[in-house]
């Protein structure tokens, strides 16, 4: 077996039996395909096992609809309990956490105790919104009556993340829904299942020591066939999925025809602008982090820049520079800040997006494949800029992988209209110290998408906010703000303490 997986297993307390099936608390094995998790470092075998088929989906459904029965009439604040215990549990094993993020998905060190963090952080967040379901109370037009809304759990979630954050996206969802009191059904990526078996465990042993319906959190590893069967079940009441636009619009036609909920978190095609009066060296920092962490293969990538003409050619040469100075390798290392994509299949999507590009008349820089000095059977790749001109169509495409599209500009509503001109919409930047200009950006006529930041890239949110993305990026909203109200159903009670019965705008409905 794997030693360095070995390791992290034994720290964090996990079986050697690994299976792809946790209904209500036991794991047990499936008989779907066998599938082989590779570690992208160096496509060493980290294990393998057969997954889930659709009728596995059968069970964890019906683990998730039996606990949410009792779930959802333990008292919120006791339900944040539990995820505040959770939390404490994640603080615990971070370290190991995030060494078998890594393992897994090959993002480095930093990124991946960034990523526990953030599961860390949204559990105190939702601890905290425990307390927090708030109801309006609303002035009723008729005399002695009480007008308000109370906010009552959903019904079990289906969870469906990415490879790219194996477990943050999942817990800004799962802590949520946990303390509105609904259940989960999670569908990890089938390339990082490992890090989905461990956070699952450690749900399990705090549900265990709390003695609360384990059901409250299933996990099933599984296909696109599974996927579609989650979202067909009329027993989940949400599905929150994210992922590609492709497998998005599945999804959300599968959830729209039987009148369900989805949640939807998609592709971003991210720009900034960076203008005249911007601090170039700040800018250039949120510009490469934004562009090259997790291998470019964030939502939130940066991947158009679009600069003014005055500074585009003094901006990309510094940013070359950077690019040569970046160690690219093995992501437990220290001091490496680019891993490895994480398969061939992203190399090749990457390979082709530069060919495309050069053939519609952009200029490649960077984009090689990286083989000395890097651990063998991964693969690692220079970070690519192209120059290109706003027209071409290539710009339109999200390509997983660290291709940062440079455009030039001259006046500042030609680089609003380059900006919105894509049909995706999740996180976009300015680097400016014109207020005027940082306001229009953040402005109703400035960027379309969820996210605008001014002078921060668009990689990188804290949890606070309410994220996700307009058009193709699906309109969802997770995490923080007020996204719990997407895992509650809403409840107007109008209550009559008269001896009458007015009726609502002045109907007379007497017999004579
Ligand atoms: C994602 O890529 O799906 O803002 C999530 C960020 C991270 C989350 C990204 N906090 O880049």
């Amino acid at each position: 077996m794997h030693r360095v997986f070995d390791d992290i297993r034994d720290r964090l307390g996990l079986s050697s039996d690994i299976t792809a099936v946790c209904a209500a608390g036991n794991w047990r094995p499936a008989k779907g395909k066998l599938l082989s998790v590779l570690s992208p470092i160096d496509a060493d075998l980290l294990a393998e096992f057969p997954i889930a088929q659709m009728t596995d989906v059968i069970d964890v459904v019906a683990a998730a609809k039996s606990a949410f029965m009792q779930w959802r009439l333990v008292p919120a604040p006791k339900r944040g309990e539990f995820v505040r215990r959770i939390g404490n549990a994640l603080r615990e094993h971070k370290e190991s956490l995030a060494d078998l993020i890594t393992l897994e998905c090959g993002k480095i060190r930093q990124e991946s105790l960034g990523e526990v963090q953030e599961m860390i952080d949204v559990c105190d967040f939702a601890v905290g919104q425990s307390r927090q379901l708030y109801g309006l109370t609303i002035a009723s037009e008729r005399p002695e009556h009480r007008l308000t809304e109370q906010w009552h759990p959903l019904g079990p979630v289906c969870v469906i993340s990415a490879f790219n954050f194996p477990v943050a996206v999942w817990a800004w969802n799962t802590m949520l829904a946990l303390v509105c009191g609904d259940t989960v059904v999670w569908k990890p990526s089938e390339k990082t299942p490992l890090s989905a078996i461990a956070c699952q465990s450690i749900v399990n042993g705090i549900a265990k020591e709390m003695n609360i319906p384990a059901g409250v959190s299933n996990v099933i590893i599984g296909g696109a066939d599974v996927g579609q069967a989650l979202a067909a079940n009329r027993d989940l009441s949400l599905v929150s999925a994210t992922g590609s636009v492709r497998m998005g619009r599945e999804v959300a036609k599968t959830v729209a025809a039987r009148l369900g909920r989805s949640l939807l978190e998609l592709g971003g095609n991210n720009a900034a602008i960076v203008t005249p009066s911007a601090d170039l060296e700040l800018a250039l920092r949120g510009i490469v982090f934004s562009a090259v962490g997790t291998c470019g293969q964030r939502c939130t990538t940066l991947r158009r820049l679009i600069v003014h003409d005055s500074l585009a050619d003094k901006l990309l040469a510094r940013i070359l520079l950077m690019y040569e100075r970046l160690s690219i390798g093995d992501p437990q290392d220290d001091g490496v800040l680019v891993g490895p994509l994480i398969d061939k299949a992203a190399a090749d999507a990457m390979d082709k997006a530069l060919v495309v590009a050069s053939a519609q008349g952009g200029k490649v820089h960077g984009g090689e494949r990286i083989t000395e000095g890097v651990p063998e059977g991964g693969v690692y790749v220079r970070p690519a800029i192209v120059e290109i001109s706003r027209d071409a169509p290539i710009i339109q495409e999200e390509t997983f992988a660290p291709i940062l599209y440079l455009m030039r500009y001259q006046l500042f509503d030609e680089a609003l209209s380059i900006h919105n001109d894509v049909s995706q919409g999740l996180a976009s930047a300015i680097f400016t110290s014109d207020v005027c200009e940082a306001e229009r950006f953040c402005s109703a006529s400035g960027s379309d998408c969820g996210i605008a930041n001014v002078n921060v890239g668009p990689s990188g949110a804290e949890i606070g906010g309410a994220f996700g993305g307009e058009k193709d990026t699906g309109g969802g909203r997770e995490s923080g703000s007020d996204s719990w109200k997407a895992y509650m159903r809403r409840a107007t009670n109008t209550v009559n303490y008269s001896s009458g019965l007015p009726l609502a705008q002045g109907i007379q409905f007497e017999l004579k």
